[in-house]
């Protein structure tokens, strides 16, 4: 008996989304590697956290597809890239990152919609959710980095940014968890 629950169009849809993940984990890895080759240890630990919860995301693909008794494939991934140039770079390339991964996000979104598979449209609710913060964590990066004096940054302000990078938390807050404590 056939007990696969997923088409083969959006099994390869959601499989190719779990190395794109995978793809990004790696960029993020990269980009770690050079803010702590740089002195920024803080901006690396927080990028090195950043790619842990995308390869996160990509086995959360893997093991849904299959749960709904489709076989994922795991492909060869392209290099990531090249290096940041500065520190701005870096921050406006995750911000441009997590907006092309939304719109990919929203592609399969749109594939569920059309085939009415309504478990994988629920499924990929998380991920629309999750692109909320993971967008709103890119901006904070420019918006901290403007504060810090962008281009005319001095070493010291660059300090503090990065100490401050080393303990922001992974997830940014939504705006309606704030609360009067917490805002
Ligand atoms: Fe940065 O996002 Fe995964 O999905």
């Amino acid at each position: 008996m056939d007990t696969k629950r997923i088409s083969s169009k959006l099994e390869q849809a959601l499989s190719a989304q779990m190395n794109v993940e995978d793809l990004q984990s790696h960029v993020y890895l990269s980009y770690g590697i050079w803010a702590t080759d740089k002195g920024y240890n803080g901006i690396g630990n927080f990028l090195f956290r950043h790619a842990q919860e995308e390869r996160n995301h990509a086995i959360k693909f893997m093991e849904y597809i299959l749960n709904r008794g489709g076989k994922p494939k795991v492909e060869a991934l392209p290099a990531p890239g090249n290096d940041p140039k500065n520190l701005a770079d870096c921050f406006n390339l995750v911000f441009k990152h997590e907006v092309e991964n939304t719109e990919k996000i929203y592609a399969l979104v749109d594939l569920a919609f059309a085939e009415k598979d309504w478990a994988t449209w629920n499924f990929l609710q998380w991920f629309v959710k999750e692109q909320i913060e993971e967008e709103s964590l890119a901006m904070d990066l420019i918006d901290k980095l403007n504060i810090a004096g962008g281009d005319q940054a001095t070493d010291e302000s660059l300090f503090t940014l990065d100490q401050t990078l080393a303990k922001m938390p992974d997830e940014a807050e939504m705006a309606r968890n704030a609360t009067a404590e917490n805002p």
